[in-house]
């Protein structure tokens, strides 16, 4: 994937506190030896990976941190108090380079995992610590250093929460417009969409997911029709996959065989990805009568066996949208915090991931092989399945907040 979300931001970890200049004042005591305290170490600056963010928006208006600086000694052999580091949480895959010296730092991938990148300055010396047999009251001190100063330029990889699944014109873009702030060109015709889009959906404040609008898949896609399914490997990367039908198609297709269609190539593709939660999301109810719909949805479920959730909605006015867009929220959140309890789902999550992977990996392998067969026996010169590379081919995301 090519898509990257990035910020810059200046990061300043806290000054060292100075050491202390004092004597021993007392009653009776003319002559009191020093006394003065060391200063306390200046606060430093972490990054720390949190699974709950996934976005840099909230490193795109505030810019420069800065911890605490350390405070200076007292007399009384009193240290100065240290400054608090400070801690920014960041989204689990960030990359950190130091923009100046363009020198990698770290890479953030595990929820809790923290990064030092702005060490806090050293506190001063009082002058108690110059006291010796020859120098009895040593007037000498030192000041606290600096705390580093950092430049940094925080990268992540856009990963989409939910993917989108359907026919051509079953009206995924049209709800990615509705939800998100993302605008990819919507028609009344098929392949409209090339290439993946993304959408931040915002629920509230600090409450977000992303959207990933996949282009759209028609039956015998896994042999090579239409677009093929090297974008349905986008859906692996996913949570949750909505499989979007169009209950009134307009050339008069049957919603209920192309949904099985879909459910068939899902299935070829990667039995993974078949397995795992996916929602069915019925759109532009508003061209049905209720029952119509009602007649549709019972088809539909029969069909294809369904027992998941099912949505109807009609993206084009957003009516329904929002209630699915709050669920898949929920949903979201619930799945962060059960893996974040349970260790052991995180691991069955990173093992289906890998899996789906693996099997996506075959399948696009098998079909360009295939393509390859097709070319030599034909000399296909247009076809230029061969020229993309399964690692490095370079889709350009579009991506709005
Ligand atoms: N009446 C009605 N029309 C809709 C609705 N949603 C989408 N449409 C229309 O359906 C057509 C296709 O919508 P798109 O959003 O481009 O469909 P898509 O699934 O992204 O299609 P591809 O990019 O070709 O895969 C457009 O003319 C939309 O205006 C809806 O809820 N009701
Ligand atoms: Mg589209």
């Amino acid at each position: 994937m090519k898509f990257v979300d990035e910020a810059s931001i200046t990061v300043e970890a806290g000054r060292g506190g100075n050491g202390c200049l004092s004597f021993r004042r007392e009653k009776f005591i003319a002559k009191g030896g020093p006394d003065g305290g060391d200063g306390g170490d200046g606060g430093s600056v972490f990054l720390e990976a949190d699974i709950n963010l996934n976005t840099m928006v909230d490193y795109r208006f505030t810019r420069r941190f800065r911890a605490e600086s350390g405070k200076s000694g007292g007399s009384k052999q009193c240290t100065g108090a240290s400054g608090d580091d400070l801690i920014l949480k960041m989204p689990v895959g960030t990359t950190v380079i130091d923009e100046d010296t363009r020198e990698i730092l770290g890479d953030l991938t595990e929820h809790g995992q923290r990064l030092l990148v702005a060490q806090g300055g050293f506190h001063g010396l009082g002058n108690t610590r110059f006291k010796s047999s020859t120098n009895r009251t040593p007037r000498q001190t030192t000041t606290g250093s600096e705390g580093e100063k950092r430049n940094l330029k925080l990268e992540m990889k856009v990963l989409a929460d939910v993917g989108l699944l359907g026919m051509p014109n079953a009206g995924k873009s049209t709800l990615i417009r509705a939800v998100s702030a993302a605008t990819p060109k919507v028609a009344n015709y098929p392949f409209t969409t090339l290439v993946p889009n993304l959408g931040v959906v915002s629920i509230q404040k600090y409450r977000s997911f992303v959207m990933a609008d996949v282009p759209g898949v028609i039956e015998g896609a896994s042999g090579g029709a239409g677009l093929g399914i090297r974008f349905l490997r986008h859906l692996t990367r996913t949570r949750l996959v909505l499989h979007m039908v169009d209950v009134a198609p307009f050339d008069l297709s049957d919603p209920v065989a192309t949904a099985t269609a879909i459910a068939n190539e899902i299935e070829y593709f990667s039995p993974t990805l078949a397995q795992r939660d996916r929602w069915l999301v019925l759109n532009k109810t508003d061209l049905l009568e209720p029952e119509s719909v009602a007649e549709v949805r019972e088809k539909i479920i029969d069909a294809l066996g369904w027992e998941g959730p099912v949505y109807e909605i009609a993206a084009i006015s957003a009516l329904g949208t929002q209630r699915l867009c709050e669920d898949i929220m929920n949903y979201i959140e619930e799945s962060r915090e059960a893996e974040e309890e349970h260790p052991e789902l995180a691991k069955l999550e990173h093992q289906q991931q890998l899996a789906m992977q693996q099997e996506a990996r075959e399948q696009i392998e098998n079909l360009r092989r295939m393509k390859r067969a097709e070319a030599r026996g034909e000399f296909n010169d247009d076809d230029d399945f061969d020229d993309w590379d399964d690692d490095d081919y370079d889709v350009e995301f579009e991506y709005v907040r």
